[in-house]
């Protein structure tokens, strides 16, 4: 069935079109006109007056997208500058990360450096005005930019730091390559062998010594003021290793004695029976001298211990 509506064009000078049907009017209403009623053709005159197009007297009744031009209609569906103002204007209602552009979850997903549980302040060991604090250096730490602080206010003080958890019924023998590195100052060597030290709490195990407790203590010579120093524990050659407790008094490797190497100590120990058996991991200062100093980078059991202000990270 075909349909004929005269379409309004051609305007710019006053004129009257007469509006006509060809086949079933559209005008007055027919079975396909069902939407239109009460009309009547009428003369129109042009120019059209002011708000006398009505949605009826459009082509099909009513501006279609394909009436408009692709541009405006562009235009149109273009979303301005700051346009979503709601998560719900976005699909789902939220920007997920498969929505982000790949660097940007990259970055998301960038892990950070771990930090060990159980590192702290050995409480048990803490005696007066002592701290242990891990923090950011004024100097270049040896490892990453922060490290193990420590302060002892007199020779009656004493800190400790370190892990009494994970490391509890590990074999001596098996410590490896142990040491750190220490920045000590002058003022802390003016005062004697004044040095912070590595400390297992141990339970020995040796026969001849009826004590299941003891502090396996290494002790180096001072190192250089104001600059980091590396100590190898196990390669040192002095005899700075020394065992504590009052049973261990007049024994080899006595911290009251002569002390002995790493080797030494490590046969002196390796006496049969049981082994020697770890109980906890520290640095620890005093009781022996004010000191005001830092650790850094602790190795043993084949690892190393980063001191960072944020925590310990091992590697
Ligand atoms: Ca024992
Ligand atoms: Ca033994
Ligand atoms: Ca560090």
């Amino acid at each position: 069935m075909f349909k004929s509506k005269s379409r309004l064009a051609a305007a710019g000078s006053a004129f009257t079109l007469v509006v006509t049907a060809v086949g079933i009017s559209v005008l007055g209403g027919g079975a396909a006109d069902a939407g239109v009623t009460g009309q009547t053709a009428t003369a129109i005159t042009y120019p059209l007056v002011r708000n006398s197009v009505a949605e009826s007297q459009v082509v099909n009744y009513s501006l279609g997208e394909s009436d408009l031009q692709k541009a405006f209609v562009a235009k149109m569906l273009a979303v301005p500058a700051n346009g979503v103002d709601t998560s719900a204007k976005l699909k789902d209602g939220v920007v997920a990360e498969v929505d982000l552009a790949p660097a940007v979850q990259t970055k998301l997903n960038k892990t950070g450096p771990t930090y060990l549980k159980h590192w702290g302040t050995v409480h048990r060991n803490v005696i007066g005005a002592a701290d242990a604090e891990l923090a950011a250096t004024s100097t270049q730490a040896p490892l990453g930019d922060g490290a193990l602080n420590l302060h002892t206010a007199s020779a009656a003080d004493k800190v400790a730091f370190g892990n009494e958890v994970d490391f509890a019924g590990g074999n001596v023998k098996d410590l490896g390559t142990v040491g750190y590195s220490v920045y000590t100052t002058g003022e802390n060597n003016a005062l004697g062998n004044n040095m912070p030290s590595i400390a297992f709490e141990i339970d020995p195990n040796v026969a001849a010594v009826a004590s299941n407790y003891s502090s396996l203590v290494y002790v180096p010579a001072n190192g250089t003021a104001n600059v980091w120093t590396a100590f190898n524990a196990t390669t040192d050659p002095g005899k700075h290793w020394g065992l504590t407790g009052t049973a261990f008094n007049a024994t080899a490797c006595s911290i009251n004695g002569a002390r002995c190497t790493w080797t030494e100590m490590l046969d002196y120990l390796n006496d049969g029976g049981d082994d020697a058996k770890l109980l906890t991991a520290t640095v620890s200062k005093g009781r022996d001298y004010a000191f005001s100093g830092a650790v850094d980078a602790l190795k043993f059991g084949g690892k190393t211990y980063d001191f960072e202000a944020a925590g310990v990270s091992v590697s």
